[in-house]
């Protein structure tokens, strides 16, 4: 299924001080407020927010520093701006709070691997839900991550997560999935979860793609700093978007947006003869 026409637009607000692209810019609330408004106005339909760090090496945040991160970014941007709210967490208190305070999606990275309560959580408030790929945690997931076929096993992955989140009850319509580019993934195995996006939009739910400014565009284009990345990040969501992507998730949303506006219209155009 594809959403159709526009290519939405995820925008990352970490509130976290380690985030491998963004990490400590925003730990201060009142500033990731302001950065959530800022990529609303740009043309983010959706805010991300997240208050732990999933960058390769670390390690959990204890649930109540992470509610003490979110819950305020949540309220006053839910409050502010008509953008969906997205919480980014895998932990289902986080997600309840952040429901409470006016989340209407919840971005689960361990595509509920991670706490058991979580699909009951999402199909009782009938949140939207996206559903993404990881190889173990974050701790070990860049070890020297192995796969037979990794299109095939991501799709089948999503595929069963997806069956698990509507057996507990979650509308299908309100799933995402997204194959977790960077997470236990080689440059090699996000190349080509990227290229085989058409495979994953097969099985009916609309994708997500994130990857913004991540280490695989550094090791494409000699980019070492994650906010030096911009152009090499608009290369992957243009191709993204045209390969079947129906939502990315990125920090850069203005530049982004204009990207997607003329790839969007592009694709839109009727193919010959
Ligand atoms: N990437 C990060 C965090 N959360 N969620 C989804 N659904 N997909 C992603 O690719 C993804 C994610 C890591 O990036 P960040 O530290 O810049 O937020």
């Amino acid at each position: 299924m594809s959403l159709g026409g526009a290519t939405l637009i995820m925008g990352v607000v970490n509130v976290t001080p380690d985030s491998f692209s963004d990490g400590g810019l925003f730990v201060d609330r009142q500033a990731a407020v302001e950065q959530g408004l800022a990529l609303a106005r740009q043309g983010a339909a959706i805010l991300d927010i997240g208050g732990e760090s999933t960058r390769p090496g670390s390690d959990p945040t204890p649930l109540e520093v992470e509610l003490d991160r979110v819950l305020p970014v949540v309220r006053e941007l839910k409050e502010r701006c008509h953008a969906v709210i997205s919480i980014d967490t895998y932990k289902a208190p986080v997600a309840e709070a952040a429901i409470e305070a006016g989340a209407a999606m919840v971005n689960d990275v361990t595509a509920l691997k991670g706490d058991p309560a979580m699909a009951g959580l999402c199909a009782k408030s009938g949140v939207a839900l996206v559903l993404m790929h990881m190889l173990g945690s974050p701790r070990t997931m860049q070890q020297d991550p192995q796969y037979g076929d990794v299109v095939a096993e991501v799709r089948d992955f999503l595929a069963g997560q997806a069956r698990v989140a509507i057996q507990a009850g979650v509308d299908g319509q309100a799933i995402v999935v997204d194959p977790g580019i960077g997470f236990g993934k080689t440059l090699d195995h996000n190349l080509a979860l990227i290229r085989n996006l058409p495979a994953l939009a097969q099985l009916g739910y609309p994708v997500l793609l994130g990857a913004s400014r991540k280490a695989f565009i550094g090791r494409l284009t000699g980019r070492d700093k994650p906010g030096e990345r911009l152009w090499g990040t608009v290369g992957a969501h243009v191709l993204a978007a045209a390969l079947g992507a129906d939502m990315v998730r990125v920090h850069d949303v203005a530049p982004l947006r204009e990207a997607l506006q003329v790839a969007d219209a592009v694709m839109a155009a009727p193919v010959w003869p």
